[in-house]
């Protein structure tokens, strides 16, 4: 019987049909899935604080509206996955208590400082367009809810990256205070979103049972090489460099060779030894406190009709 549904789960991977929550799965599957989404939904929780950041100093009404439906993409982003956890059987307050714990992790990314309003156009341009590298390939992820709520999150995603490669066109067609900015905002950005893609593939620890699973589709190392491809006539065609003095074609390979991100800084962030991770989990966790009252009311409320409905 154990064998039977063994088998029908590895055909149905194998076929690329999807897994859906009905269906039986080994446990390690369950558990890698709980754990990358969940990683993924705090990654777009704790997202919404560098942008946040800048919403009450945008310089203009435009930009400002612009950022506030972007971070509340964010947040949207956040609750698809986290639904698609409880799908899988994890418990959200269960994650969220993991999260402001430090037990599970978020995107390094974020643990970095938006020191000026240049970063909201590079952070748009570069960590979205990261993440759309990464997340489009897990359109095609093989468990069904995860490889739904992509379809969406990419689609919102690409509008982020077009905005802020906007925003940035715009200060580069500005003066050259508004020029050196968006380039000190790209020599700042560009190791942290390579790191963005994970490990070196001779570190991963995930990679070979994901890839086995067809939870992920491609490799790090593979999905960096092609966002560094992709990224190179973007920069050209903006007009800045990236801080990189090995990147550069490779004729033969048909690729662009680039030089290796400082891996020691990027376990030490992931690690919670960032610039902002402490600030980071601290304003998670005061945002969950001061909603409590939100969570009881709706207990109550709840509560309320249950009883309302016993009594009829
Ligand atoms: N940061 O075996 P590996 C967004 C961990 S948000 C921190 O290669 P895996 C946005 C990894 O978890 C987009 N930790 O792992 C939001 C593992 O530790 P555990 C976020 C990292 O899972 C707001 C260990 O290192 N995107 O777009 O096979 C505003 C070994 O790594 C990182 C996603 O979450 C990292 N960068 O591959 C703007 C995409 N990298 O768990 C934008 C979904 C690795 O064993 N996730 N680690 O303790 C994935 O595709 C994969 O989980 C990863 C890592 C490629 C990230």
């Amino acid at each position: 019987m154990a064998d039977d549904l063994e088998l029908r789960f590895e055909r149905t991977v194998q076929a690329e049909s999807r897994i859906e929550p009905r269906d039986w799965m080994p446990d390690g599957y369950r558990k890698t899935l709980i754990r990358q989404i969940a990683q993924h939904a705090h990654s777009e929780i704790i997202g919404m604080q560098p942008e946040g950041n800048w919403i009450s100093r945008a310089p203009s009404l435009r930009r400002k509206a612009i950022l506030l439906a972007k971070v509340q993409d964010e947040a949207g982003h956040g609750l698809y996955l986290y639904s698609a956890t409880e799908t899988l059987g994890a418990d959200r307050e269960d994650l969220t208590t993991k999260l402001i714990e430090g037990r599970q992790k978020y995107s390094s990314i974020f643990n970095y400082p938006t020191l000026t309003f240049a970063d909201v156009g590079v952070i748009g341009w570069l960590v979205d367009g990261a993440a759309i590298c990464n997340q489009v390939p897990l359109c095609r992820t093989s468990y069904g809810p995860y490889a739904r709520a992509m379809i969406r999150i990419c689609k919102e995603e690409s509008f982020h990256q077009r905005q802020g490669y906007e925003l940035l066109m715009t200060m580069m067609r500005g003066t050259q205070q508004q020029r050196d900015m968006v380039q000190d905002s790209v020599n700042r950005w560009w190791w942290p979103a390579l790191m963005m893609f994970g490990p070196p593939d001779s570190e991963s620890t995930n990679t070979e049972q994901s890839m086995a699973w067809r939870i992920k589709r491609d490799t790090n190392d593979e999905l960096r090489q092609k966002f560094v491809n992709m990224s190179m006539p973007q920069a050209e065609a903006l007009g800045v460099t990236f801080p990189d003095p090995e990147l550069k074609w490779n004729e033969e390979r048909g690729q662009y060779d680039f030089g290796s991100p400082d891996w020691d800084e990027f376990w030490q962030v992931v690690k919670g030894g960032g610039v902002c991770n402490e600030q980071r989990i601290a304003h998670r966790r005061k945002a969950h406190e001061d909603g409590s009252w939100v969570r009881e009311a709706a207990v109550a409320h709840a509560q309320k009709h249950a009883q309302k409905e016993g009594a009829a």
